[in-house]
């Protein structure tokens, strides 16, 4: 395949309702996309999945699009003839950058995809046509409004419910919810906002039957998760964490995780994350796909991963409605807890073109030379 352009573009979508994490609160989505046009026809795309600011992870929305422009694409250009597969080989050179080389790898993917006519969901190798579908759910203002929005997506249908958590946001919500529902799958992530000294305080949640606890430590501190695994009952999982296959089997091998939540971005693409997932497979660690607040176009590339035989839990794949009151693909809607997973070439989602020349907010198109 050979690419003939790349188009960079800047969208930004308003949430549903504010999502406050342990290290910001964001009311809306900006978020960069990429499209590349291939001289046999073919479109790709993919949501690059690096918030504004570098505080989920290192990466911001507007670095990638700098390393993307700068170094990147301009390396996949000079190489001309250009297959998904070899993306991540050509790139390595490159260090870090994980998520503006998945936006790429992913785009690639999906022109090649569309033109095999082969859906992401047969190529990653899926064994089923539906996921079950979680939700993450924010720190709240009050506890009441916390029931009130967790009571909203029981009644929607949501399989697992996942609470945010901080410091002064953690036992007390839990305990709440957990009366509430108690036979709900149900877990937490902290995003990094715990050090060393809380082992004491995350034993507490040991009382809930949670599934998990997500990223509790400093996403370098992957000792710092051991010793907590062996002081906890509950079963730690790295999001944060695992950048990349290596940092996967690492952290299985120190016990840190015993559980992995997969985010295709995080890791620099759908192929690492393939990867990731049959040794977790080999190694008999559960895993589920992670969310990054993507549009329709990420969403459809991630409810296909999740399909695959080792994601056995309900990951962050909710509906297009979780988060946005209209998508710019044909949205996902949940049915009795479940997404289908897209059965179309690539992706398989429609762009709803119209929609996204209304949410631009900057836009530029690369000619390959
Ligand atoms: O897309 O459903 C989603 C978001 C899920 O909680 C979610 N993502 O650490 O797992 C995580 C967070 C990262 C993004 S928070 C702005
Ligand atoms: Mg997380």
């Amino acid at each position: 395949m050979k690419i003939k352009s790349v188009e960079l573009r800047t969208i930004n979508l308003p949430l549903v309702r504010p999502f406050r994490t342990s290290f910001g609160t964001q009311y809306d989505r900006s978020l960069l996309l990429l499209k590349v046009t291939t001289h046999e026809g073919s479109e790709g795309w993919a949501d690059c999945v690096a918030m504004v600011d570098p505080l989920y992870s290192p990466e911001y929305m507007s670095g990638a699009q700098d390393v993307l422009e700068r170094f990147l694409l301009p390396t996949i250009f000079h190489h001309g003839e250009i297959r998904a597969e070899d993306v991540a080989e050509l790139l390595k050179p490159f260090l870090g950058h994980q998520m503006a080389k998945a936006t790429i790898e992913t785009a690639i993917l999906d022109a090649q995809l569309k033109l095999e006519g082969v859906s992401f969901g047969s190529y990653l190798g899926s064994n089923k046509s539906k996921v079950d579908c979680g939700v993450s759910v924010g720190i709240a203002p009050t506890i009441d409004a916390l029931v009130e929005e967790v009571s909203q997506y029981v009644t929607d249908g949501y399989r697992r419910i996942k609470l945010k958590i901080e410091p002064g946001w953690d036992i007390e919500p839990v305990r709440v919810i957990r009366e509430m529902l108690p036979n709900m799958p149900l877990q937490v992530d902290a995003n990094q906002a715990y050090s060393r000294t809380d082992t004491e305080l995350l034993k507490g949640l040991d009382a809930f039957n949670l599934l998990l606890i997500e990223q509790p430590l400093d996403e370098h501190d992957v000792l710092g998760h051991a010793l907590l695994a062996a002081s906890v009952s509950t079963p730690i999982c790295l999001d944060e964490s695992i950048t990349s296959l290596q940092s996967a089997r690492d952290a299985i091998a120190m016990k840190a995780t015993t559980v992995i939540n997969i985010k295709p971005g995080r890791v620099g693409g759908y192929l690492e994350s393939l990867r990731i997932h049959d040794l977790c497979v080999e190694e008999n660690i559960p895993v589920w796909c992670g969310g990054m607040l993507e549009t329709g176009v990420g969403r459809a590339a991630n409810v296909a991963l999740a399909s695959l035989p080792g994601f056995t839990l309900p990951g962050d794949t909710s509906a297009s409605s979780r988060f946005f009151k209209r998508d710019i693909t044909n949205p996902f809607v949940m049915k009795d807890g479940q997404l289908s997973v897209p059965t179309g070439p690539g992706i398989g989602v429609e762009i709803d073109r119209d929609f996204i020349e209304e949410l631009t907010t900057s836009s530029k198109v690369i000619l390959a030379p």
